[in-house]
């Protein structure tokens, strides 16, 4: 590295990080290991230009190279969802999943408008309304709720979304672990007269691999993050209906960013052309098929999961009956190098900051190779941990043992 040579500080905290994933289980859903390649493209030279505007619309010279760049990679992103050019139209520009939700906001809706979406205690998201948010504070927001098992109940979004008569509805979730009916909401969303934005951040890859619905072409405007289970760089798409882009693009830029970060665009070029692999798609199933396999394990040693399991990456556990709170369960569980997310449940009686939950992803591990067989041991060592502490030190190691044989790309 030539930082050890320039900045030895900064080279060691690169090194520690480097080993801390090596050595751990990163069970973190919305967390995944890009590609070398992805990650060369990252650091590529493109990190060097401001190109404010639209291709082939910008506001400084130099740009013969970036235009033709950001051209490729919005050609591929309708290629992977395979999107009529006439109907669909895509902006990679936006720096993350939170200013590109702001951007769709912004953009369609006047302040004080109604937002209809799922709080962040049941498994949305800060940026669809949270009170701390700014999506919270400028729209009226109005939340449909999990039904008492962990489902999406449409019959009851149906109905509150004719009583409040949202000018736009959000689905999408970040700690929902069952798979999303997008055609029922975009007919809900078209009875009342509503935008449908769809956040697909977490399950964009199982999109693109098959395993899980598209949200095409129910969704008005689709925002997905690019680093979760598309495994390229932190980055973020939004694909719209063509009559909608004046509207929300340019409150993107120059309404909320300056120059795009050209390089991460680059990046998500070269995880879109992965992503349209035949390996790509086994990833995607494999993803799936380790969620279920830990959802079944856990299960087996009495984990209550929220839903009863799951279909998609991610799996909801709650402890109430472990007698242990989401958050000693992520501390002694890291301690053991295992590393996740305390989360709250649905209807959560429990705190933000210490809730009853804790959340688990398969997309990272399953990039590191591993399978069911893996699984198992992971749920067993999560049973390990959680009902008997003392034997951490001891499971620490068998962890380090695994993870040596699954490195990281
Ligand atoms: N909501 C975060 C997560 O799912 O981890 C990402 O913003």
């Amino acid at each position: 590295m030539f930082v050890e040579k320039t900045d030895p500080q900064i080279a060691r905290l690169i090194k520690k990080e480097t080993k801390r994933h090596q050595e751990t289980l990163n069970l973190i859903a919305s967390e995944n290991y890009p590609s070398k390649a992805v990650r060369e493209a990252l650091s590529s030279i493109f990190v060097a230009k401001y190109a404010e505007g639209r291709p082939y619309k910008r506001y400084y010279g130099g740009q013969e190279f970036i235009d033709k760049l950001e051209v490729l990679v919005e050609e591929r992103v309708r290629k992977v969802f395979k999107l009529n050019p006439k109907k669909w139209t895509v902006n990679v520009q936006p720096y993350s999943g939170s200013p590109a939700n702001y951007a769709v906001l912004r953009g369609l809706l006047k302040t004080g408008d109604k937002i209809l979406s799922l709080p962040l205690s049941h498994g949305g998201h800060l940026t669809h309304g949270a009170p701390v948010s700014l999506s919270g504070q400028d729209f009226k927001v109005v939340n449909y709720f999990l039904n008492k098992e962990g489902f999406l109940d449409y019959g009851e979004i149906e109905k509150l979304a004719k009583k409040e008569k949202p000018k736009l509805i959000i689905c999408g979730f970040s700690a929902y672990p069952r798979k999303i009916d997008f055609k029922k909401f975009s007919q809900i969303a078209k009875k009342v007269g509503a935008y449908l934005l769809t956040d697909t951040s977490h399950i964009t890859g199982l999109i693109i691999g098959k395993v899980h619905p598209t949200p095409f072409p129910w969704a008005d405007v689709v925002m997905t993050t690019t680093h979760k289970t598309l495994r390229g760089p932190r980055g973020a798409i939004i694909i719209c209906k063509k009559e909608l882009e004046e509207k929300i693009f340019k409150k993107v830029f120059p309404g909320l960013q300056g120059g795009p970060h050209e390089h991460t665009i680059c990046a998500i070029g070269v995880a879109l052309k992965e992503a349209m692999s035949a390996q790509f798609k086994k990833y995607a199933s494999q993803i799936i098929k380790n969620a279920k396999i830990l959802a079944e394990e856990l299960e087996k040693y009495g984990f209550n999961l929220i839903s009863g399991g799951t279909d998609n990456h991610l799996l909801l556990v709650d402890l109430t009956n472990k007698n242990i709170t989401g958050k000693e369960a992520q501390i002694l569980l890291e301690k053991a190098g295992i590393v996740t997310n305390k989360n709250t449940i649905p209807y959560d009686p429990r705190p933000a900051f210490d809730p009853s939950g804790i959340r688990l992803g398969t997309p990272a591990v399953t990039t590191r190779g591993m399978k069911e067989k893996e699984m198992k041991k992971i749920a067993f060592w999560i049973n390990e941990v959680i009902s008997n502490p003392k034997s951490i030190p001891k499971i620490k190691q068998e962890v380090k043992k695994l993870c040596k044989k699954f490195p990281i790309p």
